[in-house]
């Protein structure tokens, strides 16, 4: 398959990974590299070392592009910039927040940037600056999300931009792909999908939680305070819902608790494997996943899938 996005990247399918902190490392994204697909490695809040080290292992595990993700609320954000410039990484997506102030360092780098956004203006903002190429993620998404879907946002995105748009939020599987391309993205990517493939490090509760998901599992936290997070309901979500609901009935609410109830909640899921406490980011589209795959079959089902749908829609042409 050819279009501006493998040409750009040089990857044989269209379809990246979603930069899931604690989860996307470099055994994830080297298997979707690998596959065919964009690798992506999540910086999320983890120190500069960290991340080194992780690159450096996912080009042990493939020669193929892969991309490093710098999530901009981490306090490391600035160490992960300098860490992928010295480290000859080609690709970065960036999450949660505006990565303008970075940019000069990317050009002059050559790294190709793609940022990950939530709206038109932050899209157009981005595209005015020197991106490559935007994700648009829709709320349907798991983690850190913003206020529109994905149905709704995308072909509105498209039409604001000249340069391709990668659509992400609800795409599982070929369907999902074909929708996307349908609002007329040249590429999805896809996040839950991938927590449960054989090849990540995630902790067996974590996986099973999101296979026995159904649709209506999942919830976003702290809409009204600081920023809103999707994952699948449990202790911790509940918690969240009770303080947020008390913080609205009050002046001046004490925001403290939200920073409290999030501190370490990934980890806690991931690594441990606690299910009442942790934050079990997920996206939407938990309720179609029912199974563990490799991360090839998962990239190969997608790929399949997506020309399928298109057959069927031909269907129709007069
Ligand atoms: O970043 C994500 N998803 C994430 S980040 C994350 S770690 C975290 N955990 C708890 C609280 C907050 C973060 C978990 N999931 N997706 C990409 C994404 N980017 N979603 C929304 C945005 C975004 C938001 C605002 C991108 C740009 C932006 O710009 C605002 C501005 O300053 O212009």
């Amino acid at each position: 398959m050819k279009n501006r996005v493998t040409e750009l990247l040089e990857i044989k399918y269209p379809i990246f990974q979603g930069a899931m902190a604690w989860i996307a490392d470099a055994d994830l994204a080297g298997a979707v590299s690998n596959a065919g697909g964009l690798g992506i490695i999540a910086g999320g809040n983890a120190p500069k070392e960290v991340v080194v080290e992780q690159i450096r292992k996912v080009k042990k595990i493939t020669d193929k592009p892969f991309a490093v993700n710098i999530m901009l609320l981490s306090p490391f954000a600035e160490d992960i910039v300098d860490a992928v410039i010295e480290e000859g990484v080609k690709v970065i997506t960036t999450g949660a927040g505006n990565p303008t102030k970075h940019m000069p360092r990317f050009k002059a780098a050559g790294i190709k940037v793609i940022p990950v956004v939530p709206s038109v203006a932050i899209a157009k903002k981005m595209e005015r600056i020197g991106a490559d190429a935007v994700v648009f993620e829709g709320m349907e998404a798991g983690g850190h999300v913003g206020k529109t879907t994905t149905m709704a946002g995308l072909p509105q995105i498209v039409d604001a931009l000249e340069i391709p748009v990668i659509g992400a939020g609800g795409v599982g599987d070929g369907r999902g792909m074909a929708a996307a391309f349908m609002l007329g993205a040249e590429g999805v990517q896809v996040g839950t999908r991938f927590v449960v493939a054989k090849e990540t490090n995630v902790h067996q509760n974590y996986k099973d939680k999101v296979i026995k998901a159904r649709d209506i599992d999942t919830v976003i936290s702290s809409v009204h305070f600081g920023h809103p997070v999707r994952a699948l309901k449990n202790k911790l979500t509940r918690e969240f819902e009770k303080a947020e609901i008390a913080a609205l009935r009050v002046e001046n609410p004490d925001l403290e608790i939200f920073e409290e109830l999030g501190k370490g909640a990934l980890r806690a899921a991931v690594v441990d494997g606690d299910m009442d406490n942790g934050s079990v980011m997920s996206g939407q589209i938990a309720g179609l996943i029912h199974k563990e795959e490799t991360v090839s079959e998962i990239v190969e089902d997608i790929y399949a899938g997506f020309q399928a749908t298109l057959k069927t829609a031909q269907r129709f042409e007069d």
